[in-house]
Parts: structure tokens; sequence; C-alpha cells
């Protein structure tokens, strides 16, 4: 048979253009002993995507050019050589921008379509949940009483971030790119929030967001967003840096004030994390995110584009930071 792909067409310099991709049509083989053929109905967008567009070493080796695309979907299995999975199991796996795809059979995680809406397997149940819970709980180690800073707050990982800062007891300010966005985080519980594209003062916002200051910041952004929370630091202060988004589609990397004498003051730690480092506890993160689903303290939003060809609108949208929640590829149709 043949399926529908995605492949990088060229490395982009600084922000990615749809020219970058281009759709193709592969062949696919039947599945081998221990392979499943698996239908993809939502595929997942994520920022990471456009670190493997370029030509750089790093955790994973770059998309070559003509290559497809890779990234995390689920679907559904149509025909099955491996012992675990049978016809019509709802699957989360890593094949990539296809339509359908082979994969080994013990690399997809099988779901249970009755426990959550199985597009949850790629947003707060899955990596961005993961990364979420591991990144607050764990490397920001907040405590009952604390106030906790998010900037990207609108999106898949940020959302979650401060409704957990709000579980576990802190007060929760975020930082996102509209009034819409700043009025759906206060809906979920959020304390205070700025919109940074219409604010001037980011230091001012902060301050007012948090006024005694910063004892947890959870950067997904860096750039000057950072730069202001992280000069409103308490002693003791613990960053978690999640991500760097407003830095990757720069062709330079930018320059920005020198940290290190803020965190020598205040006595504070900044740890970077990659979220696979908790991957022999995700069935742990991933009990109690569904617990607090279903008590309804946790909320969430996914944000649909249909058709893979739409795909590279999506994920370039995301970007930009067109989406609220979880950006997703709606593949076929349930
Ligand atoms: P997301 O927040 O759902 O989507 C990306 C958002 O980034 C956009 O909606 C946009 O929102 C914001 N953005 C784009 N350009 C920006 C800029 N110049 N300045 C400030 N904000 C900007 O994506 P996500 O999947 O949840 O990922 C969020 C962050 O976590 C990313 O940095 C990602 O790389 C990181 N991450 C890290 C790990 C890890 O293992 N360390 C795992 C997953 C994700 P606005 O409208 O607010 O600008
Ligand atoms: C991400 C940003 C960066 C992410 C992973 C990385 C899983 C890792 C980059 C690297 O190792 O070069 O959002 O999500």
């Amino acid at each position: 048979m043949t399926s529908r792909a995605i492949a990088l067409a060229a490395r982009p310099s600084g922000f990615p253009t749809e020219d970058d991709f281009r759709l193709i049509e592969e062949t696919l083989a039947e599945p081998a002993e221990g392979e499943v053929l698996v239908r993809i109905h939502y595929l997942s967008v994520d920022p990471y995507m456009r670190g493997r567009m370029n030509d750089a070493r790093s955790y994973a080796d770059p998309v070559g050019i003509g290559q497809v695309m890779v990234g995390s979907a689920v679907g559904r299995v149509e025909k099955s050589r491996f012992d675990g999975l049978t016809e019509g199991d709802w699957v989360e796996c890593y094949p990539g921008w296809r339509e359908y795809a082979v994969v080994a059979g013990r690399s997809c995680r099988k779901l249970d379509p009755s426990l959550a809406p199985v597009s949850t397997a790629l947003g707060i149940l899955g990596m961005p949940g993961m990364t979420a819970y591991f990144g607050l709980l764990e490397i920001g180690q907040p405590k009952e009483g604390e106030t906790v800073v998010v900037s990207g707050a609108a999106g898949a990982v940020g959302s979650v971030v401060g409704q957990i800062a709000k579980i576990a007891g802190c007060r929760a300010v975020g930082i996102a790119g509209s009034d819409e966005k700043v009025a759906w985080i206060r809906s979920l519980g959020f304390d205070a929030g700025f919109n940074y594209k219409t604010e001037t003062d980011y230091v001012g916002a902060v301050r007012k967001a948090a006024p005694g200051g910063v004892d947890v910041y959870f950067d997904n952004v860096g750039g000057a967003i950072s730069d202001a929370v992280i000069r409103c630091i308490k002693p003791f202060a613990r960053i978690s840096i999640c991500g760097q988004i407003s830095q990757y589609n720069l062709e330079k990397p930018e320059m920005g004030p020198r940290m290190m004498p803020i965190l020598l003051v205040r006595q504070a730690r900044a740890q970077g994390f990659l979220v696979f480092q908790f991957a022999d506890r995700y069935a742990e993160g991933r009990k109690r995110m569904a617990g607090w689903l279903r008590e309804g303290k946790l909320q969430y939003r996914e944000q649909f584009v249909d058709g893979l060809d739409n795909a590279p609108l999506a994920f370039l949208d995301m970007l930009r930071g067109g989406n609220i929640g979880k950006q997703l590829v709606r593949v076929a149709a349930a």
C-alpha cells in the first residue's frame, strides 16, 4: 500500500516556512514479525521539532533533507504481527508525520479509550503533561505557599504547570502572548498573569503579579521575559529550564544580561532538564495526572487542524503562538 507523509524539503534559516516541507507518497512494506501497521488519527506538533530541522547535533540526529519529519502520534492498529497488540487497538507511537506507518510493536503504548480521549496521550497525559509534572515538581520543588511563575503559560506544558502549582498550594502566575490566553489561564485558576505582547515593563508586571517575589520560575521561553522574571527571584529560588522557544528561530543567539550575579546573591538554582530523564516514572506521573483530571482539578484544551497536508501550517502556527493549549493535527476522522 501507499501512504502520504511530510518530508523536510530544506533547512530553514530563521523562522521556517511552508516551503521547508514537502508532501510525499511512500510505499509501505507489510509488517514483519514484531511489527504493526498503524493508521494515524492524531499527530503532535511540538517546539522540539524546530531543533530537528537544523543540522545540529543533540540528543537525537537531525532529520535529513528528504526524510519524513519525526513526531509522535495516536492511531489504530490495522494489522498486527506483534503479540501484545491486535487489530483495532489504540496506540501512541513515534511514526513521524504520516497517514499510515509500520512500526515496532514494542515501541507502541497501548491506550485505554475508556479512560480519557485518546488525543490526550499527546498532550496532558503525554510528553507535554509529563514535562509539566516532573519539570515543576522534581526540578522546581515548589512548597506550599510559594509563588510559581511560568512563561508560555497558555501552551501545552505551561497551562498544566500553573494548575499543578495550584494543586501544590502555590500562587500561580502566567505570562502569555494574548489577552485571550491570559483570560483562559485565569479561568484555569491561575492567580495572575499578563500579556507580554502589550506589556512594555516586564519587571513591573512580574512585581505586580508576584508582589512577594518569585520562588519557582518555570521557563518555557527564555529571552527578555526570563531576564525580567529572574530579576524578581527570591532567595533560594529554583529555575526549571524547560524550553527557550524565543530563541529557536533566531539565526544568531541573542545576548542578554548576565544572570550569574543574581543567582549568586539570591543563592538560587537554575537547572535544565529533558523530560526523557523521567521516562521510568511516566506511569506514576500519568496515574496522578489522570486522577486529578477525574477529580476536576486539572483541565486541558486541544486545538485541531485537519489533514496531514496541513501539518506544516499547524506546526508554524504553533511556533507563532496561534495555539491555546495543545496543538494537534487530525489526520483521520475518529
Ligand atoms: P506550546 O507552549 O503549546 O506552544 C508554543 C508557544 O510558545 C506558543 O503558543 C507561543 O505562545 C510561545 N512562543 C512562541 N514564540 C515565543 C516568543 N518569541 N516568546 C515567548 N513565547 C513564544 O508548546 P509546548 O509543547 O507546551 O512547549 C513549551 C516549551 O516547553 C517549549 O519551549 C518547548 O521547547 C519546551 N519543552 C521542553 C521539554 C523538555 O523536555 N525540556 C519537553 C516539552 C516541551 P505565546 O502566544 O504565549 O507567545
Ligand atoms: C524541547 C526542546 C528541546 C524538547 C527537547 C529538546 C522534548 C531537546 C533538545 C536537544 O537535546 O538538543 O521542547 O522536548
